[in-house]
């Protein structure tokens, strides 16, 4: 089938599944003229076989609550494609998890997970479970029973869950606690673990450390500097945090992060004390940011509203998928942006995108952005292989150099006759392009 058709197969067959519909059609519309260079690729329906997941699990977790009521969610695990390496990516916990994100997010990790140049394939996973409010015993009785049902299905070379929005280093702990007790065996069969149990320096900080690595190199090929620059930040948890942490470091000014209730506008910027607190705010599950502007004198609360509407040179969605639509792209042109780039994942809708390129504004897709996190869950794997630990300065020369190579790939793929480079497309020809090699050599399986 041609791209085309697949897409309307894929709308007849899947028409409520919104969000895997656009991650999969933005694809298709990239890699569409490099699918028609590539015939083998064609005959072998690499493409069809590529949009649709290996297999899903779905699985029902039931749990008791503090008060000692029963509660029932529902659990899954989406194994994508594996073709250059076992399934990897995270688990999401968030009440409007859905098959439909997680098979957008999987199908996302897949060309992810290829353009960081370690051998992983994509998965996805998460529930339904919403961790807002909840205690850390009710945290960890459901971890516990989300991972009876899902430690069948993965292994250290099999399948490797990690953490995604509300699964952090304290869920990612009760989750590899209870593999560890029912396979009887001490491996990375998760990531992001803690260091004194297997897990990676810099891997809480990589995701967002990745990203503003990527910013460098975007603005670089305008010859801009990042110091100097302002920044606004959308959410507050583990990914808003690390690229907060590594842009103030690096002398920009961060002055926005936000959450369901609104965002917070700091002129000033964040500090170190202002960056510790964000991990204090995600912690407490109470989903809010209003906090922030009691606690720290001259932040302003700005309740209901994202903080797209603000004057700044860099935007850097940092929460969740379609968090930036065309208003609000239009709006930051307007007010001069110069360099937006996805650290969540699809952060952007297609209509903001559009309205990014067509203004030839610097735009990169979480796929490219964020895929230090991942990154770095990979150099966490090879270690826990090699059963040693690498130091902060190791990891994160590796992370730098990922992303490097990264960025060149989407230049290489994404650059357009007039000289713009279109990230979008080069990120997703290069990932398309390493998948289908290798589904291509592997034969028809
Ligand atoms: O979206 C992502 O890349 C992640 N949530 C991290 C996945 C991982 O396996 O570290």
């Amino acid at each position: 089938m041609k791209t085309k058709e697949i897409m309307a197969y894929l709308e007849k067959t899947y028409g409520h599944e919104k969000e895997y519909l656009q991650a999969v059609h933005e694809v298709l519309e990239s890699v569409e003229s490099v699918y028609e260079q590539h015939p083998e690729f064609f005959k072998y329906r690499i493409l069809e076989r590529m949009v649709e997941p290996d297999r899903m699990f779905t699985f029902k977790v039931v749990w008791q609550d503090d008060a000692g009521n029963v509660q029932i969610n529902l659990g899954y695990r989406v194994q994508f494609n594996n073709a250059i390496g076992p399934y990897k990516g995270g688990l999401r916990f968030h009440p409007a998890v859905t098959p439909s994100t997680l098979k957008f997010l999987g199908f996302e990790q897949t060309f992810k997970n290829a353009l960081t140049t370690l051998p992983m394939g994509g998965g996805k996973g998460g529930s339904d479970f919403d961790p807002k409010g909840k205690s850390n015993a009710e945290i960890m009785r459901f971890c516990q029973a989300f991972m009876v049902e899902l430690w069948r299905h993965i292994g250290p070379d099999t399948d490797v869950p990690a953490g995604d929005i509300g699964v952090g280093t304290r869920e990612i702990g009760y989750l590899y606690g209870m593999y560890r007790k029912l396979a009887r065996e001490n491996t990375g069969v998760l990531t992001g673990k803690n260091l004194t149990w297997g897990g990676s320096l810099i891997r809480p900080e990589a995701t967002g450390f990745g990203g503003i690595y990527f910013v460098e190199h975007m603005l670089k090929t305008q010859n801009i500097a990042l110091k100097g620059k302002t920044i606004a930040i959308s959410g507050f948890g583990n990914v808003a945090w690390g690229a907060a942490l590594k842009a103030h470091e690096l002398g920009a000014k961060v002055v926005t992060i936000s959450g369901p209730d609104g965002y917070i506008y700091d002129e000033s910027g964040l500090n170190t004390e202002k960056i510790d607190y964000l991990l204090e705010l995600r912690n407490s599950n109470n989903d809010i940011v209003a906090p922030y502007a009691k606690k720290f004198a001259g932040a302003k609360f700005i309740p209901g509203k994202k903080p797209w509407e603000v004057k700044t040179d860099i935007a850097l969605p940092c929460a969740i998928q379609n968090e930036l639509n065309g208003d609000d792209a239009r709006l930051l042109i307007q007010n001069g942006v110069t360099c937006v780039a996805e650290v969540s994942n699809m952060g952007c809708t297609p209509e903001a995108i559009n309205e990014f390129v067509k203004a030839k504004i610097l735009f990169a897709p979480g796929k490219a952005v964020n895929a230090g996190g991942v990154a770095t869950s990979g150099l966490e794997m090879t270690q826990n292989a090699m059963h040693i630990s690498w130091t902060t300065e190791e990891v994160d020369a590796r992370l730098k150099t990922i992303m490097q190579n990264i960025h060149e790939a989407c230049v290489l793929h994404g650059t357009a006759d007039d000289g713009y480079i279109n990230y979008v497309k080069g990120a997703n020809i290069a990932g398309f392009l390493k998948v289908a090699k290798a589904m291509y050599e592997q034969g028809i399986v």
